[in-house]
């Protein structure tokens, strides 16, 4: 049996105060981590005020890292610095980092094996596009999408990580993807790793849907036998609608 896992991802949202408030209100709401594993990712300004204020199961995430440890890359984020501050999961891969900062995925394969390598776990996105899909080929395009950032990633890390079927049409535009189409998505990411892998590592990674998430649709979501979780952006920045995530099954 998979744990659920909630993630938000804030994006460069909200200000230092607005993430203590948040973290604040919702620190008796958050179920326990055996039920359903609550991740939130904020900008790394927010991360150590964060964990401070932090009394629940809710996991302190990052949105990004860079692939080395330290050294001259300015202004980039060490992921030694994030598994020091005790920081266990980072998005890698998001669309936005592909699409704004020409992310590829060589060097978003980079970023997972310096995540793992720092004892943390990734949240690795993988995207699609409307004409990708209409056209039939989006499924080519994700297997490739997953093979190249997994590559040399041991299969005892493997099994630790969680992989988002984020499509860009339904990316922060109110549309969600119909339930089949994102369980589509969300089965296809599992077969490939299975393919690479084993069955066994397969059902073992988390695969979550990302997409205009909110505390409506994602009932639908959840009944997906392939969606172990979300992954939601706008949706997160409300307390009140986050703690709906978390508690989707009650
Ligand atoms: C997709 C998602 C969060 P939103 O980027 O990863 O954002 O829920 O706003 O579409």
């Amino acid at each position: 049996m998979r744990t659920p896992f909630i993630g938000g991802n804030w994006k460069m949202n909200l200000s230092l105060q607005a993430a203590t408030e948040f973290v604040e209100t919702i620190n008796n709401q958050i179920p326990p981590a055996s039920e359903v594993e609550t991740v939130l990712a904020a900008s790394p300004l927010f991360l150590q005020t964060m964990l401070e204020h932090n009394e629940s199961p809710l996991q302190v995430a990052a949105e990004n890292c860079y692939y080395e440890d330290e050294g001259a890359f300015t202004g980039e984020v060490s992921p030694k610095a994030l598994s020091e501050m005790g920081i266990k999961y980072v998005i890698v891969g998001h669309s936005e980092r592909r699409k704004y900062f020409h992310e590829t995925n060589d060097l978003i394969n980079k970023k997972v094996q310096a995540v793992f390598r720092n004892h943390m776990y990734p949240i690795i996105c993988c995207d699609e596009t409307m004409g990708r899909y209409e056209n039939g080929d989006h499924i080519s395009w994700m297997v490739n999408q997953v093979t190249a950032a997994i590559q040399q990633v041991a299969a005892t890390d493997m099994r630790h990580a969680v992989v988002a079927y984020e499509p860009s049409w339904a990316i922060g535009t109110g549309h969600t993807a119909p339930a089949d189409a994102a369980e589509e998505g969300c089965y296809l990411i599992r077969q490939t790793i299975a393919d690479i892998y084993s069955d066994e590592i397969a059902n073992q990674v988390r695969i979550l849907y990302g997409g205009s998430v909110n505390a409506e649709n994602i009932h639908e979501l959840m009944k997906q036998p392939d969606i172990d979780g979300v992954l939601a952006g706008k949706a997160s920045l409300s307390p009140q609608e986050f703690v709906q995530l978390a508690n989707f099954n009650h």
